[in-house]
């Protein structure tokens, strides 16, 4: 139907019309034809190009126009033709009497070809002024043709603008004139190439005098275009045909007769413009992705965009659509947009050109802010700290559930993304870590929440317990009574409460690893709550003085000393290591405020 119409439009600026021959195209060409339930989709429910009709998006619109006559009343004469014969026919343009009145109004109103309403200009006896006729569409139309029908002589001198900025700037469209280059500097018949296919020609192709009066001058826009039958592939003629606003610019009235006295007597009071009929063919513009425009709640007209588009001119890809970038419809394809694959788990996204490219330009989509704990470009895996519950699909709500690895037990918080078996530490078990696997005992500790079992077999782990033989010497000074007092609290640099993990011999040393729960005094070296290292040498570990096992909770009184691992607390023989008792938490904390008070 496009295809017919258009082809019939251009021919109108080949022949100019007899009155009336326009009459009525437009709108009621077709408000008979039934059209299916929504031309933006085929039967099977597949998006395809679908377009507004094409209608005079000038009619009924308001034109606002420089100057009409009929305030104050004037006289003017209409010259007729009958045969070789001229003859003039005088009235009164009177802009308060309706019978007499030539209001804009009359240019876009219903042509009716047996009873012409005409707009009517002042009249120019003197020196011709511009008139001027702007037209506001509202919103972008593809325009194909402007037309004019004269009840007047058709203008020696006229140019069509257009803007696509709703007034701001204007770029001309067509002129015409007898003197192409004086009146507009253009040249006449200007050929139109590939090159410049964005330029507004001049010709004096209008100036065929008959009729005097109701000629027509029909611009097609597209007409001798060379890649006006491409139009889909060409931006440059899309963005050609585009406008918001139609502005006409009568310059030069034909001065018919002027050198003819005779004439010119009977031209009096007839130099005016005079338009019954002003239409602007087109369709409203959306890119191929509406049928019809709509006014909108502010009573703007607006596209009523399908195929997930937004925008005025469905210019754009509604929101969460951007798996790939806007694009025009052709007839081939609908270029729809398509939403972003987030998995249900997200409302927004964006559209990244560097992954479009690497998906072979078929999908761009990045989702933002996944919920329900998943992650991912498409939300399509748990994020960290959860796993997937395979009895779930991927979209569901709660697809992903949380590792909740023990803070202690584990050793991170991220689990098997498949199993949820979080990563325990030494000698920790369980999906999420919450127990000691068999042969271990819980501790204290945060660093080994789960410690071995000590062996007592002296042959095992701990085979360097055997005591040598000069420990009676060795350990002389230190035969204590497993008692605590202030004086001894007083004679050591530190006291503190320790629980003892584990042990390893490095060298001269043991090395254990100790949890150091309580400090109730602590010398020079500054000592630490929470794990930490507790140097033995190796021949007082020998000798059990300080007689000490792994698993166990002691009080511990010594002397700063300097540690061969730069950190941690040294003991030794001199050292008082007795097994932990509850009741002396509240003896310590006795020594601790009367030695701060010094009373040591
Ligand atoms: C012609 O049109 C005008 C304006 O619409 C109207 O007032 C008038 O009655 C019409 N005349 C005839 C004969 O239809
Ligand atoms: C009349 O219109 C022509 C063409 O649009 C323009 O170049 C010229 O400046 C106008 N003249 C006046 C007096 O406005
Ligand atoms: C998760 O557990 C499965 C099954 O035990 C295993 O095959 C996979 O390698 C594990 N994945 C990781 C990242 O450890
Ligand atoms: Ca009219």
């Amino acid at each position: 139907m496009r295809r017919v119409l258009e082809t019939w439009i251009s021919l109108l600026t080949l022949c100019a019309l007899s009155p009336g021959a326009l009459g009525g195209y437009g709108l009621s060409m077709f408000a008979a034809q039934s059209s299916p339930p929504d031309p933006c989709y085929d039967e099977k429910g597949n998006p395809r190009r679908c377009i507004p009709d094409f209608v005079n998006s000038a009619f009924g619109k308001d034109v606002r126009v420089s100057r009409t006559c009929g305030s104050p009343a004037a006289r003017y004469c209409v010259v007729t033709e009958k045969g070789e014969e001229r003859t003039r026919d005088c009235h009164s343009c009177d802009a308060g009497d309706p019978k007499k009145s030539h209001p804009p109004a009359y240019l876009t109103d219903l042509n009716n070809p047996h009873n012409l309403t005409c707009w009517q200009s002042e009249n120019y006896v003197q020196a011709p002024q511009n008139v001027t006729l702007t037209l506001s569409l509202g919103k972008k139309f593809e325009v194909t043709y402007v037309s004019l029908q004269f009840c007047s002589p058709r203008p020696e001198s006229m140019a069509i603008y257009k803007s696509m900025d709703y007034g701001k700037s204007w770029v001309p469209f067509q002129f015409y004139s007898t003197q192409c280059k004086k009146m507009y500097n253009r040249q006449n018949k200007a050929a139109i190439t590939k090159q410049n296919e964005q330029e507004a020609i001049c010709t004096d192709s209008h100036t065929d005098m008959h009729p005097l009066t109701g000629g027509l001058i029909a611009f097609s826009t597209l007409d001798g275009r060379p890649s006006a039958h491409d139009f889909d592939n060409s931006p440059v003629l899309q963005d050609w045909v585009t406008a918001t606003d139609i502005k006409v610019i009568f310059s030069r009235l034909h001065t018919f007769g002027d050198e003819n006295e005779d004439d010119s007597e009977l031209a009096r009071d007839s130099y005016f413009y005079a338009v019954s009929d002003l239409q602007v063919g087109g369709r409203c513009k959306c890119n191929g992705h509406a049928s019809k425009c709509v006014k909108d709640r502010e009573g703007n007209l607006v596209c009523e965009c399908k195929h997930s588009t937004a925008g005025p001119e469905c210019d754009r890809c509604k929101p969460f659509h951007y798996d790939r970038p806007w694009q025009r419809a052709t007839a081939r394809e609908a270029n729809e947009c398509v939403a972003c694959h987030c998995n249900l788990h997200a409302r927004r996204c964006r559209f990244n050109m560097e992954l479009y490219k690497l998906s072979g330009r078929r999908s761009g989509g990045v989702c933002l802010n996944c919920r329900h704990n998943t992650a991912g470009r498409h939300c399509h895996y748990c994020k960290e700290g959860y796993y997937r519950d395979m009895t779930k699909s991927i979209s569901h709500r709660r697809a992903c559930k949380a590792c909740d690895c023990h803070p202690v037990g584990a050793a991170g918080k991220t689990c098997n993304q498949t199993t949820g078996q979080c990563p325990c530490k030494d000698g920790v078990t369980g999906i999420t870590c919450n127990r000691c696997a068999k042969g271990y005992q819980q501790s204290r500790s945060p660093i080994a929440p789960c410690i071995k079992i000590p062996v007592v077999s002296p042959t095992s782990t701990y085979s360097s317990y055997e005591e040598p033989s000069d420990c009676e010497s060795h350990c002389k000074a230190s035969k204590e009574k497993m008692k605590i007092t202030m004086k001894k609290y007083c004679k050591k640099d530190y006291a503190v409460q320790v629980h003892v993990l584990k042990g390893d011999k490095a060298g001269e040393w043991w090395k254990f690893t100790v949890n150091i729960i309580s400090v109730y005094k602590q010398g020079e070296h500054r000592i630490r709550r929470g794990d930490q290292l507790l140097w033995v040498r190796a021949k007082d570990v020998a000798c059990k003085c300080p007689k000490i096992k792994p698993g166990r909770k002691y009080l511990l009184l010594g002397v700063d000393d300097d540690s061969p691992g730069q950190s941690g607390v040294v003991a030794d023989k001199g050292s008082l290591l007795i097994p932990w008792k509850d009741l002396w938490g509240r003896r310590l904390r006795k020594f601790q405020q009367r030695g701060k008070r010094g009373k040591c």
